[in-house]
């Protein structure tokens, strides 16, 4: 890691100011890495400006919203609107996203020089025209990274960032479960000494009792394709954000050592999320669908297929590749 950061270090000694940007509806490691990025390119005495539209902020939860109420560090956003106003020579990062579709506002990728910063697996759409661009599909969340990084920057970042980077790093790993190494406990350890707060992240980490209904509603009607891979078939209109955390969520049950989960994304697409525990290979699954990812942590789309087709298809390849 270090000759990234060494590498992150010249390049922002290269410019004035730096837009950072996360993806839609960012999640605590997209907003986490975003603010904790922020403030270690600050200890530069740079300008660092926070890319985010009022209007997602508000479907925060209160709490989170109270979090940045309670930073002591002064965080600067900048929107659709005010992002024109940052003057000097300036550098667009954009983390815990690669691709055009994901991020806040795609139309600030043109305007900039741009390097890109995630651990998600790559898709064949990644914004192609970066100065630089890191991408470790391995690594648990931008926030362990974001964490050694701020570390090895001497920053001892502001607790509330802290406490968002290890709420981050805890809702990408499932709680320490997926993509989890001693590294991904070294950043947690990291973030506590910097004084993240374990009341404030329980509170950060809530999430509606309706949300988690209707997540329960869906795992109650998923059943088992065999007697260790379960699967859910969700009939409404979801986000692949969903589809994913059911897949997970499907993990913690007794007897289950991989999920998938099938949801109308659109009128014509179909997601299917995908994981593991670690033994049974669900990339492989995936990529013979025409998707990627890992062992534990694959996805596909699909158009032009029902959900009785794809769920026949995976069923097959499952005993395929269990029988191999
Ligand atoms: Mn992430």
């Amino acid at each position: 890691m270090e000759e990234l950061f060494l590498k992150l270090n010249l390049i922002i000694k290269e410019y004035d100011s730096f837009i950072i940007m996360g993806h839609k509806n960012p999640d605590l490691d997209s907003l986490g890495s975003s603010l904790g990025l922020c403030e270690i390119i600050e200890s530069f005495n740079k300008k660092a400006y926070l890319f985010l539209n009022d209007k997602h902020l508000e479907k925060y939860n209160e709490n989170i919203n109270q979090a940045f109420n309670k930073m002591k560090k002064d965080i600067i956003c900048v929107n659709e609107n005010t992002y024109k106003n940052v003057t000097g020579k300036t550098l667009l990062i954009l983390t815990d996203v690669h691709t055009k579709e994901r991020v806040e506002y795609p139309q600030v990728c043109d305007e900039y020089d741009l390097i890109i910063l995630d651990h998600h697996i790559k898709n064949k759409n990644y914004i192609k025209n970066s100065k630089f661009m890191y991408i470790d599909s391995n690594l648990s969340s931008m926030s362990e990274l974001i964490a050694y990084f701020a570390n090895y920057s001497n920053v001892s970042l502001d607790y509330v960032i802290a406490t968002i980077l290890l709420a981050g790093i805890e809702i990408d790993t499932n709680s320490f479960n997926l993509k989890t190494t001693n590294k991904t406990y070294e950043a947690a350890s990291i973030l506590m000494d910097m004084g993240a707060d374990s009341i404030l992240k329980q509170e950060l980490l809530k999430e509606s009792m309706d949300d988690y209904v209707k997540r329960a509603n869906y795992i109650k009607t998923s059943f088992m394709i065999t007697d260790n891979i379960a699967m859910c078939l969700i009939n409404d209109k979801v986000s692949d954000i969903t589809l994913a955390e059911v897949s997970e969520e499907l993990l913690n049950f007794e007897d289950i050592e991989a999920s998938f989960t099938l949801g109308k994304l659109n009128n014509s697409t179909i997601g299917v999320s995908a994981r593991s525990i670690g033994k049974i290979d669900v990339g492989m699954i995936m990529k013979e669908m025409g998707g990627g990812g890992h062992s534990s942590n694959a996805a596909c789309q699909i158009n032009g297929k029902t959900m009785k087709e794809i769920k026949g298809e995976i069923i097959r390849l499952v005993k395929d590749i269990l029988k191999a």
